[in-house]
């Protein structure tokens, strides 16, 4: 690739002092210092590419639940999952880079460590957010893409997981595992028909959905023409164009963080609600009871719900020898891992991060992975899915069971967490068992739980080990938090540095609202 296009087009994308880090999900940081990255993101997506042959690398700019002000840049691998975690170095590497002559350096040391060669035409596609910075960072991916003669697509404004989709559709086309047509409208006919099919002579009522003004607002207007009218769906906090509204007050992470209703929602008591994030990764349910009481039903209900139901459908189609698991972090309620294991799941705890729950996830013929959150989703292994789909049944009530399992695997987005697929599945699932929120919430009760966030010196110096549940950096610190938790009954609290902010998180759970509050007090007391 000639060195003057690589460095004249670098030239035009300045890289401001500063440090950047490929963190937990790609860079993401106030809007006017991404340029250059997103830039130099592109040039390591084409190397991306070319490395594998020439298959399609999606990349995605979003900072999902952040505020309106900053905006991120991720990388899509072919499958439709997180960028393989032995690239992130390069692409911190070539986003710190001093000189654009550097970045020209960096980017051919990259292709004779991999020994890439010229020959094979990269292939990229990417999509954004509707922040108000996006536009201009597509077209700084676009000049990086230009400069090394990428093949590239752009798909405009898409939630995050319609990205991952489409990459993997493009990737798998032709193909006897062919992932779906490898559009917009791809994605929405075949959640929308699998969700046809299992709601078939079922309804349920109305879910409102807070879109927290943001790409999933649109996404689920679309998605709506789709579905037919099994459920209605109404569309709040989807006002794209006053970009100060995107997350603000609303969407999956306020809810969940504040354990309260967005303040646009007057919810109507025993009536469903939900909240996405920014990009429409994430989602959680909620609802008021008849005291007026708000109820989360977050990431962790869902989570228990897919992998209960998905249990019995297997079961009564009559496939034996079927493993299902649970994957968590440690920020799963302890009474989510305790119902699990009382149903005989097993259960995992991973570190944060979808990239962690997913790959663990892939051990099991059906994994469950989900962030308390609301970020998560499940995959079937191929083997799993080659059983499912030659299983002969041997009664009516085992074919009804297939018929509803194989459009299960169809109604989830297996590529990533996907608020929109996620909620088609939580509607499919209350709808078969004639459940209201307050008999889903019925399963178990969480216990009180407080997150807090402290501001350090250097998250750095925060080390931990066991999923992140145990600290082992600054020494001693554990044990202070270990004597602390001891005084408290139900108690569990643990401290991680954040791979998204320059924060120590601090969570807390206990037998009761006060002491999980306390316990979280005194926790993060210690890190002063
Ligand atoms: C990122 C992760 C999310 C995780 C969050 C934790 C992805 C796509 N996103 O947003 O899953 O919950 O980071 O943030 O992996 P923290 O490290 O700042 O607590
Ligand atoms: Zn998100």
């Amino acid at each position: 690739m000639s060195q003057e296009a690589i460095v004249t087009a670098s030239g035009a994308y300045p890289k401001p002092a500063q440090i950047f880090q490929y963190g937990t999900a790609g860079f993401r940081m106030k809007a006017d210092l991404l340029p250059s990255v997103v830039f130099r993101v592109g040039l390591l997506a084409a190397l991306r590419s070319r490395y594998k042959g020439g298959q399609v690398i999606g990349v995605m700019i979003t900072a999902s639940h952040n505020p309106p002000a900053d905006n991120g840049v991720k990388l899509i691998d072919p499958l439709g999952e997180m960028l393989e975690s032995s690239w992130e170095a390069y692409g911190t590497a070539l986003a710190n880079a001093e000189s654009d002559q550097a970045v020209y350096e960096y980017y051919t040391q990259l292709e004779q460590k991999f020994n890439i060669r010229e020959g094979v035409v990269p292939q990229v596609i990417y999509g954004s957010d509707t922040r108000e910075s996006s536009p201009a960072l597509v077209q700084a991916l676009k000049d990086a893409l230009d400069a090394v003669g990428v093949k590239s697509q752009g798909f405009g404004y898409v939630t995050t997981p319609q990205l991952h989709y489409i990459v993997r559709c493009l990737n798998t086309q032709g193909t006897d595992h062919a992932y779906g047509e490898p559009t917009l409208e791809g994605y929405y006919k075949k959640l929308s028909t699998a969700f046809n099919q299992l709601m078939n002579n079922r309804s349920n009522g109305t879910v409102t959905v807070d879109c927290a003004n943001g790409v999933g607002g649109p996404a689920l207007r679309e998605l709506q023409k789709h579905i037919n009218n099994s459920i209605e769906v109404v569309v709040t906090n989807d006002d794209t164009e006053t970009f100060s509204k995107l997350n603000s007050h609303s969407g999956a992470d306020y809810v969940k963080t504040n354990q309260r209703l967005p303040p646009s929602v007057s919810a109507k008591p025993l009536a469903r609600y939900a909240s996405l994030d920014g990009d429409a990764d994430r989602i959680v349910y909620y609802y008021v009871d008849k005291n007026s009481i708000f109820h989360l039903l977050d990431g962790d209900k869902i989570a228990t719900l897919s992998a209960s139901f998905i249990g019995d459908l297997v079961h009564h189609a009559g496939i034996t020898d079927f493993s299902i698991g649970v994957v968590q972090t440690a920020y799963a309620n302890g009474s989510s891992t305790a119902y699990i294991e009382k149903q005989g799941l097993p259960t995992v705890c991973t570190p944060t991060g979808v990239k962690h729950l997913h790959h663990a996830a892939l051990a099991y013929d059906c994994g469950v992975y989900f962030e308390a959150n609301g970020h998560g989703t499940v995959l079937f292994s191929s083997s799993a899915l080659q059983r499912i789909f030659e299983h002969a049944p041997e009664s009516p009530a085992q074919a009804s069971a297939l018929t509803h399992l194989k459009n299960i695997t169809e109604l989830i987005n297996q590529t990533v967490g996907d608020a929109l697929s996620d909620l088609l599945l939580v509607e499919v699932i209350l709808a078969h068992k004639d459940w209201t929120p307050d008999l889903w919430d019925a399963c178990y009760t969480d216990l009180p739980n407080k997150l807090e966030k402290a501001e350090v010196a250097d998250r750095n110096m925060y080390k931990t080990t066991d999923a992140e549940r145990k600290l082992t950096h600054p020494a001693g610190l554990q044990d202070q938090i270990d004597a602390l938790v001891g005084k408290y009954e139900q108690a569990r609290s643990f401290v991680r540095p954040s791979g998204t902010e320059n924060v120590v998180r601090v969570y807390a759970e206990a037998a009761t609202k006060t002491e999980a509050d306390e316990l979280a007090q005194k926790v993060k007391a210690l890190l002063k």
